[in-house]
């Protein structure tokens, strides 16, 4: 887990400022907020900064995965101390929100979101928007494909191969809100029997259940790994970096994430939980990610979307059942089947 915890002075410089005016001075502090963050790091602190010049809020930040976020806000609910739930995949939103866990808010920014963010909004009755959107899939390093033989991997299929044995990375479902998504994804693909079947086999593959959901991509890059399953933007920061790896969207579909942001159930600090909300859905917020060197698809329709990022119109998605799979009882399900079926497996 990387964590972060910081009360920001508002010396730092942010391109954000525009959307609130020029940004205020440091004489002229806001209050506090504290944001749980669930992307990386490298673009959790570019937002703080930029809210904090743009607003005098003084932000508190903590970076954790998505699963992480979910139970801590959960653990907290009698006292919390968070604000706002920022990023990260939209099923433990769902769950905090079908839960009670988040506030209900509708932002004056609505109208200026793609439909998908707002479905995700109407469908937990207001606790939860979309604030992007990426595809699921996996990434090879080439230059271990190659050192062992091996075909270019195109299928979820082929990370079965037994010459893949201990050479497949993915995070553990219960932290990590990309492997849930994979978890989900898998049952909606083929059904759970054979969901479930599949993925005892490729525990034999598995090197390494991560906490992180980006972790096996940056494994990938770094040789660590021949294969690493992650959300297909996060292979492609390692790719834009240099690294020689290839992405796969897996032949036969793939799901997809809509990350999102609530504001936490009795939140202490209302007024700027909400300025955030409002503020981190506008162009200039969303706008920061690529310069973040994150390549997700921006949920307002006037955000620009980076030019590196997977262009989901040419990935087989599937219709993934946000509700479904985002519903309180079905995800503690499935991660209870998945502790007991898969992970409990020998190696
Ligand atoms: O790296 C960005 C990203 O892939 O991370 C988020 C993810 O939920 C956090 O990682 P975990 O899998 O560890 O929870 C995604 O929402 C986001 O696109």
């Amino acid at each position: 887990m990387s964590m972060t915890v910081r009360f920001r002075t508002l010396a730092l410089a942010g391109v954000a400022a525009a959307a609130f005016g020029a940004g205020v001075s440091g004489a002229q502090a806001q209050g506090q907020l504290t944001v749980y963050c669930a992307v990386q790091e490298e673009w959790c602190r570019p937002m703080v900064d930029a809210f904090e010049k743009a607003t005098g809020v003084k932000v508190a930040m903590t970076r954790k995965s998505s699963g992480e976020i979910y139970a801590q806000v959960k653990a907290e609910a009698a006292n919390p101390r968070g604000d706002i739930w920022w990023g990260g995949t939209g099923d433990p939103h769902m769950q905090a929100a079908e839960e009670g866990l988040t506030e209900e808010y509708k932002s004056p920014k609505m109208a200026d979101l793609n439909e998908w963010a707002v479905r995700q909004w109407e469908q937990s009755k207001g606790r939860t928007v979309g604030i992007y959107s990426g595809a699921l899939g996996y990434g090879y390093n080439t230059k271990q494909l190659a050192s062992k033989g091996l075909p270019e991997p195109k299928c979820w299929a082929d990370l079965l191969n037994p010459k893949l044995k201990d050479e497949v990375q993915v995070a553990d479902p219960n932290s990590s809100g990309t492997a849930y998504t994979m978890l989900a994804t898998l049952v909606q693909i083929m059904g759970e029997d054979k969901a479930f079947d599949y993925m005892k086999k490729l525990h034999a593959n598995v090197n390494q259940y991560t906490k992180s959901g980006a972790a096996p991509a940056k494994a990938t890059s770094l040789g660590e790994t021949t294969v690493g399953i992650a959300f297909l933007h996060d292979h492609v920061t390692m790719i834009v970096d240099g690294a020689p790896m290839k992405a796969v969207a897996p032949c036969e579909g793939t799901g997809y994430e809509i990350g999102s942001m609530s504001i936490i159930k009795g939140s202490k600090n209302l007024d700027n939980a909400k300025k955030w909300y409002d503020w981190a859905l506008t162009p200039e917020a969303q706008g920061l990610a690529a310069n973040a060197r994150s390549y997700q698809v921006p949920s307002n329709k006037a955000t620009p979307i980076p030019a590196q990022a997977p262009k989901l119109a040419d990935i087989k998605l599937i219709n993934y059942d946000f509700a479904k799979y985002g519903s309180s009882a079905e995800r503690r399900r499935l991660l209870a089947k998945w502790d007991q079926e898969v992970k409990a497996l020998p190696k």
